[in-house]
């Protein structure tokens, strides 16, 4: 018996956690964290170790599948990509670009066909309507980012291991392990906030597992953050506290924003926050006398008809308190592909909305998509530009996006799709080919977009655990997928070589480097053509004697520090300064504002949550993970239970203006009275998916009750959380 040791980070979640995976005889005997990983020191999830399970899982698709008189039969790669071929060719034919539409989904992100190959496969496709999970998710922070800083990848991350306050919202970590705040152990780096004396303070209308394990928990009433944020500002304005710090000489705007905020304050918010406005007052002088406080809002932050304000609110925060870009507050990671900004000039082009808008709805285009909120209105409208095809990759819009019952009938619907998937569900079941992507252990792995968002500087590379046409996988690596569909879309026909896309790819990165690409891809002849890539990525990048050398070299990962102080130089607004008070920004104030004299929706309100042994709408064909209590219930507070007769266990009608969905309820006061919460992603009783664990689950989609006409207008993110909602017992049969 040999054992042989394979490092790589976990793919699952944005925490990049290091595993140990040990093969014995062929077969993967055990999967551990990497105690050596210089980030996540052996910490692991219970998913991270299920790569072995999903390697092994029957049911997941091996072989690329064609559907044959409505049932999907097992082809050959060349049979399938003949079939996307001749499928896409009829809508092109019209030549109508539009017609085909992109769903990119989480997974995309997490992958190096993603952080690689898809952009070039979008441009390839030409059509305006590239939808992603990230109208479900963080498009506000892009924006709010794009208008402050000047890039829509700007993203300041609370610089956890050094602050002495924290203020979260909308975030439940315990659960998550983070987002946009790439930080593996992240409830280890909360209980080390507190041990050094910090304060941590989490803001949710529901008492989470992060909440119970803070200073503090303020609940507060669902959809109201951008309300009581702006509050905060005024209070801290009219307190006298406002120190811009460091910060000061490239700030634009402060006193716009000021008075555009003047509003909203303590006691003004109070009755729709329904945090008491001597709460608000304290929070708010605590910010500013931490000696360095981040405040950090996430998914229930960003996912309501107010997420842009609500994100650029966090940072004026930071702002205002002096916080933002300076250590143990909120600031920019460096990450290792990224283009060197040291010693730059502040200042660029800027960022914009609306270079086009949605034919049916006219949403703005942002960082070249439309909201998914109005895929359904472009595949349902007829006229030049309906969306006839659809190509989703990594993605299962019916499970995760809203009013997802309109969304089921309108995949029905269309003339053709393809979904590049691991497994047949909800989604890929209206395929009209599915191309299989290999298991995430036969896959490179580069974190491109968390290195970006990370509490640290820190770079990882994995090879493959085996190739992609080992026993067990589908024979064709995520990449090349990708690429061959580029290809495809870009005229070169369904028997392109991926090694054409490979050099345009590597031509452009060594131009844009300023770097002889003939010379520099000779050098590269001994690195596979993803290695040979990141390689001049690295060569490239802001940190010297980086290359992929060195990433073979330290499997468990390369430290490159805490986080520095990037400002001014990353600055790419067109005055080289922060943009505090953009005219987009200011211009929704007064939609806020128009809430502080309505009445509060009497309806119940729903939120969503997320559970540790769950992942989306997926994993949930992993007997470990979903084995127990079934985790899809609905959560309801003790008297609004009695209030409608309601006992704990028993099912109820669950109505929105949306749809309506049966659930099991759990009473419980860790929720806040007037608030309900059901997790989104689950009910896999769809006929044609295919996953006989995930189908044995009990649950109900929770994007039935989610609708898709209320938007927040500058992101284009869906409304998921704050739904009005009524519920009522159903009588036993
Ligand atoms: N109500 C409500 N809805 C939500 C949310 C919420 O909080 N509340 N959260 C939103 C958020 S934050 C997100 S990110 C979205 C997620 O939205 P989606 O990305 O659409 O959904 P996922 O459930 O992540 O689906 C991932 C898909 O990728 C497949 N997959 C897994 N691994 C791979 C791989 O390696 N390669 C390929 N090609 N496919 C793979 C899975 O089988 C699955 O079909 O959901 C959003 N929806
Ligand atoms: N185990 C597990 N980990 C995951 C995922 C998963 O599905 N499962 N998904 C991954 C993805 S794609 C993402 S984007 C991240 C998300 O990571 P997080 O942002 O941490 O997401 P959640 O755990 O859903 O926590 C959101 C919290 O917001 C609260 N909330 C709802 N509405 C409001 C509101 O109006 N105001 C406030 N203040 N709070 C509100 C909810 O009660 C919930 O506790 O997690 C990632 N990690
Ligand atoms: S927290 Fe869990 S799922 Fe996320 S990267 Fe770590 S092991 Fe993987
Ligand atoms: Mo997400």
């Amino acid at each position: 018996m040999t054992d042989i040791t394979h490092i790589r980070t976990c793919p699952l979640c944005e925490a990049t956690c290091g595993l140990e995976i040990t093969v014995r005889d062929g077969q993967i005997a055990r999967i551990r964290g990497d105690r050596d990983d210089v980030f996540s020191k052996g910490f692991i999830c219970p998913k991270g170790s299920t790569l072995r399970q999903l390697y092994e899982d029957p049911d997941r698709v091996r072989t690329p599948l064609i559907k044959r008189d409505g049932v999907f039969v097992e082809a050959t790669w060349d049979e399938a990509f003949q079939a996307v071929a001749d499928g896409l060719g009829r809508i092109w034919e019209g030549g109508d670009r539009d017609a085909v539409a992109l769903y990119l989904g989480n997974p995309t992100a997490h992958s190096v066909a993603g952080g690689m190959f898809v952009g070039p496969m979008v441009k390839s496709f030409g059509t305006r309507n590239v939808f992603s999970a990230s109208t479900v998710d963080q498009m506000p922070k892009h924006v709010s980012s794009g208008l402050l800083f000047g890039s829509a990848g700007a993203i300041p991350v609370p610089d956890l291991d050094r602050t002495d306050y924290l203020l979260m919202l909308g975030a439940n970590p315990h659960e998550s392990n983070g987002s946009l705040c790439t930080a593996p152990d992240f409830p280890g780096r909360l209980a080390a906030i507190r041990d050094r004396g910090g304060r941590v303070v989490t803001v949710d209308p529901r008492r989470t597992k992060t909440a119970a394990a803070s200073d503090e928990h303020i609940a507060i009433r669902p959809g109201s953050d951008a309300l009581w944020l702006a509050a905060l500002v005024t209070e801290i304005d009219r307190a006298g506290n406002v120190d811009l710090g460091r910060l000061g000489d490239v700030t634009d705007g402060l006193d716009e924003t000021l008075a555009a905020l003047a509003p909203f304050d303590a006691d003004t918010v109070a009755a729709h926050t329904r945090v008491d406005p001597a709460t608000t007052r304290r929070i708010a002088a605590e910010l500013a006398a931490a000696p360095t406080a981040a405040v950090y809002g996430r998914i229930g932050t960003h996912t309501t008809e107010w997420g842009t304000l609500a994100s650029w609110l966090v940072e004026v925060l930071n702002i205002v308190t002096g916080n933002l870009d300076r250590p143990g507050g909120a600031m920019f990671a460096t990450s290792a592909v990224s283009a060197p900004t040291a010693g730059r000039t502040p200042g660029g082009r800027g960022f914009s909305i609306g270079r086009w808008t949605s034919r049916v709805a006219g949403h703005p285009e942002v960082k070249g998509e439309l909201p998914v909120a109005t895929l359904a209105d472009e595949i349902e409208t007829p006229g030049a530009g309906q969306v006839r095809a659809l190509v989703t990759s990594g993605g299962n819009p019916v499970r995760s996006c809203p009013n997802s019952a309109r969304l089921d009938a309108a995949l029905e619907s269309l003339e053709f799709m393809v979904s590049i998937d691991i497994y047949l569900n909800e989604t890929t079941r209206h395929a009209d080919v599915v191309l299989p992507s290999p298991s995430p252990l036969a896959k490179p792995h580069f974190d491109f977009a968390f290195q970006g968002l990370s509490v640290r500087n820190v770079v990882n590379y994995s090879a493959p655990l085996h190739p992609a046409d080992a026993p067990g996988e589908p024979g064709m690596d995520e990449h090349d997928i990708v690429a061959k569909l580029a290809l495809i879309a870009g005229g070169m026909g369904p028997d392109a070589d991926p090694s054409m896309l490979h050099s345009m790819m590597f031509s452009t990165l060594a131009e844009r480097a300023g770097l002889d690409a003939d010379a520099e891809s000779a050098a590269r002849e001994h690195l596979g053509p993803v290695e040979g890539m990141i390689d001049l990525m690295l060569v490239a990048g802001p940190y010297k004697d980086l290359d992929m050398q060195a990433m073979l070299d330290n499997p468990h990962g390369i430290d490159l520090g805490p986080l520095e102080p990037r400002l001014p130089e990353m600055l790419r607004t067109v005055s080289g300064k922060v943009e505090l008070s953009s005219a987009p920004m200011l211009a929704d104030v007064p939609r806020l504002a128009a809430v502080l004299d309505d009445e509060p929706d009497g309806r119940l309100l729903l939120v969503g949550r997320r559970h540790l042994r769950s992942n989306n709408s997926w994993m949930h064909n992993v007997q470990v993970l979903v084995k127990g209590k079934p985790r899809c219930t609905l959560q309801l507070h003790p008297d609004d239970a009695s209030a409608r007769g309601i006992e704990d266990g028993s099912q109820v009608r669950l109505s929105s203006d949306t749809g309506s969905v049966e659930a099991t309820v759990e009473i419980t006061d860790d929720i806040m009275l007037g608030t309900v919460s059901l997790p989104h992603g689950w009910g896999h009783d769809a006929p044609g998916a295919v996953g006989a664990v995930a189908a044995a689950t009990v649950g109900v989609n929770s994007n039935e009750l989610t609708g898709d006409a209320i938007i927040d207008p500058l992101s284009g993110n869906a409304r998921l959380n704050a739904i009005p909602v009524e519920v009522e017992a159903l009588v036993p049969a």
